[in-house]
């Protein structure tokens, strides 16, 4: 009996407590510190947001206020100089944390108030506050939010996912749905794998037959697809509006079946030579539509294979206003490894000379010397132990942890598995600067989360790998370990659903979690 007393106060003190406790708000990725002051700002249709002036402040009002329009029904003007009832967005030079998404979040009865130095960090800001505010009104027409003191930046700069869009291709619309969200988790890189094997996805001017017979078809054979220049350009755009940079990411020199198949003087792999160089009327019925890996590669002793790479990087960055260029350099076992370092050398030079910093997923770091390029651990300790000890930054995706198309548990409807199952705690529970022995917090750039695309061809396949493991991710990468907690998790996890419903993303249902 004492016992039942004692849980049914304590469910009784949270529920009554999670209107007026900011401290236990279900916020992903939690905050570095939160201070609650037991009080209540009660938003309605007469708050209104202010911001300071600054016209990229501006544009963060903007943002909120559109959001607010579509998912919560409220229309909340932007007003400037306004002193009560309103939301304010300020830009404080002298605000003391490190980072440009550092921000400070301050509910009192009359205001809630924003600041950070730059309009990245107020970005952020408002992710934390959409999350504050019910999406229903209370009867009397109003939303309440806890009062308090949240004080927040990340623990990594980088915070990622990758989308596959060789394997199946994902028309520009479900990018963007993925940035909604993305954004929404607060993070910043969206990683796009462009080539493989499988198919070339976006359009390069100068060599017009990458898409036109490499974009052909899929794994599994139906129609594929690619980006125009302008769709890649909207992508982009898209993504900077949510304060989200696009890696793009050409895989050579292996993953390159498609590419030969467009242009078959690319083609290095000896098997595939008579193939290729047979003239057909129709060289898309040579595309390849399996998903085994490592038995393509570029010619990496041709000139004219460099003078290709050179138009490939050229066109793609001068579309990428980000600083990064991702060269892929994976699983290219049919290349030898003189080959293979002459290559990944000659491109670091294309890439440097486009001033883009180099990407590499982890083989590249035996052979890279540029400290300044970045590798990307998804499978062996040592390539990531030699990148470290070249001074170059690690992003850190272990397919253990990260890999968002590996299968939840032997009942996952889709799904890889050859790293291992994971479900939603496994992909939630590690620490990035503690995975792989001797990598520190100042070794790494990031946490990234793939989604490789072999067994999913539509949206909803797509969100059942993704959500709600990739939100989990998000949170690896904002929240200090200390902060992190799996119980405590799972509870916010289980109340992201009105939105996850809201935004129809069709998530996968763990039974680990009590969905509201
Ligand atoms: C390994 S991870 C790959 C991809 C596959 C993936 C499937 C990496 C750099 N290469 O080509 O799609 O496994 O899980």
């Amino acid at each position: 009996i004492l016992l039942i007393a004692i849980v049914a106060i304590g469910i009784s003190c949270t529920k009554e407590s999670e209107s007026t406790d900011l401290s236990s708000a279900n916020l992903i990725p939690i905050p570095l510190k939160i201070e609650a002051t037991a009080k209540e700002f009660k938003l309605n249709s007469n708050t209104v947001i202010s911001t300071s002036g600054d016209i990229d402040f501006k544009k963060v009002g903007e943002f909120l206020s559109e959001k607010l329009s579509h998912h919560n029904s409220l229309d909340i003007k932007i007003e400037e100089s306004a002193k009560k009832n309103v939301i304010n967005i300020i830009k404080d030079e002298n605000y003391g944390l490190t980072s440009n998404e550092s921000y400070e979040l301050i509910v009192d009865e009359n205001a809630i108030t924003i600041k950070a130095s730059s309009d990245e960090g107020a970005f952020r800001a408002i992710q934390t506050l959409r999350q504050l505010i019910p999406i229903e009104a209370n009867p009397n027409g109003e939303r309440i939010v806890s009062t308090g003191k949240i004080l927040d930046e990340p623990n990594y700069g980088y915070r990622g996912s990758m989308l596959d869009v060789a394997r199946h291709f994902f028309p520009k619309e479900d990018v963007f749905k993925y940035i909604d969200a993305m954004a929404y988790y607060k993070m910043n890189v969206l990683h796009l794998h462009l080539s493989d094997d499988q198919g070339w996805r976006i359009e390069i001017k100068s060599w017009p037959d990458l898409t036109a017979v490499g974009g052909h078809t899929q794994v599994g054979g139906e129609a594929g697809g690619f980006y125009t220049q302008e769709d890649y350009t909207e992508i982009v755009n898209y993504a900077a509006k949510h304060h989200i940079t696009v890696i793009p990411e050409i895989d050579m020199p292996g993953h390159t079946y498609a590419a030969s198949v467009a242009y078959p003087h690319l083609n290095g792999a000896k098997k595939s030579i008579e193939v290729l160089d047979n003239p057909t009327p129709d060289r898309r019925t040579l595309l390849y539509t399996g998903i085994e890996v490592g038995f393509s590669t570029f010619d990496a002793r041709k000139e004219t294979t460099y003078e290709f790479v050179d138009d490939v990087v050229r066109e793609i960055s001068e579309l990428t206003p980000g600083p990064y260029f991702h060269m892929g350099g994976d699983e290219s076992h049919v290349t030898s490894d003189e080959d293979y370092d002459y290559f990944v050398e000659r491109v670091g030079e294309i890439v440097r000379k486009y001033d883009k910093r180099m990407i590499g997923w982890d083989e590249v770091a035996r052979v890279d010397k540029d400290p300044n390029s970045v590798v990307q651990f998804w499978d062996k300790e040592d390539n990531a132990k030699m990148a470290k000890d070249k001074g170059m930054k690690i992003i850190m995706s272990p397919a253990k942890k990260a890999y968002l198309d590996m299968k939840y548990d032997t009942l996952s409807k889709f799904g890889l598995h050859w790293a291992a199952y994971i479900p939603v705690d496994v992909s939630y529970k590690w620490t990035p600067e503690k995975y792989v022995e001797g990598i520190s917090k100042e070794n790494i750039l990031g946490v990234e989360a793939p989604l490789w695309s072999e067994t999913i061809s539509k949206t909803e396949e797509l969100e059942y790998l993704a959500y709600p493991r990739v939100i989990g991710i998000a949170e690896v990468g904002w929240s200090i370990e200390e902060n992190r907690d799996w119980d405590n998790y799972r509870v916010r996890l289980a109340n992201q659903t009105p939105y996850l419903n809201q935004m129809n993303i069709k998530y996968y249902p763990s039974k680990l979690v009590d969905w509201v």
